[in-house]
């Protein structure tokens, strides 16, 4: 089933010059980005995409992360698209991630983990439409398709 997933490249991936090479990694599996915004999140926004974890030890720490510099926001869209990105992001915490997933290779902390994917098809839902208006996510059709989807 084809889904939209939001994903967003953290503060450290921007700061670190990391956006290119994740990005491709997307493009590169044949995905498709419908919707792209370099944004800095502030502190509104944050707590709300990470409410889930208001309660936690490092949810001040957390917000205090993704407000420190721009984040990369984005819509992919994809076949299962939700299920396949998390498997590229890999584990929450870098060091257990496993090698060739985005945290596995370019990542050390849990606290600076690079990146963001939803989880499920309700979060990604939420979280589209908390960081995205209808009009900005784009509908356009990939000349390769029919080379990526048998
Ligand atoms: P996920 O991003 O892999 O879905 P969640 O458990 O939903 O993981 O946590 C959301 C984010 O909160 C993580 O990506 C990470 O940035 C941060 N986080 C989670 N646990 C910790 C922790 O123990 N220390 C610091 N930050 C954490």
């Amino acid at each position: 089933m084809i889904e939209r997933s939001f994903v967003m490249m953290k503060p450290d991936a921007v700061s670190r010059r990391l956006m290119g090479q994740v990005l491709s990694r997307f493009e590169d599996k044949g995905l498709k980005i419908v919707a792209m915004k370099l944004r800095q999140i502030d502190e509104d926004l944050a707590k709300e995409h990470y409410g889930e974890h208001s309660e936690k030890p490092f949810f001040n720490g957390l917000v205090e992360y993704i407000t420190s510099a721009p984040s990369l926001t984005m819509v992919i869209e994809g076949d299962d698209a939700i299920s396949v990105i998390r498997k590229m992001v890999g584990a929450t915490n870098p060091k257990e991630a496993d090698m060739g997933t985005i945290r596995g290779d370019f990542g050390m902390d849990t606290g600076r983990n690079i990146i963001h994917a939803s989880d499920a098809p309700e979060s990604a839902k939420r979280e589209i439409a908390l960081f995205f208006d209808k009009e900005e996510i784009c509908d356009y059709s990939m000349s390769d398709n029919a080379w990526i989807y048998e």
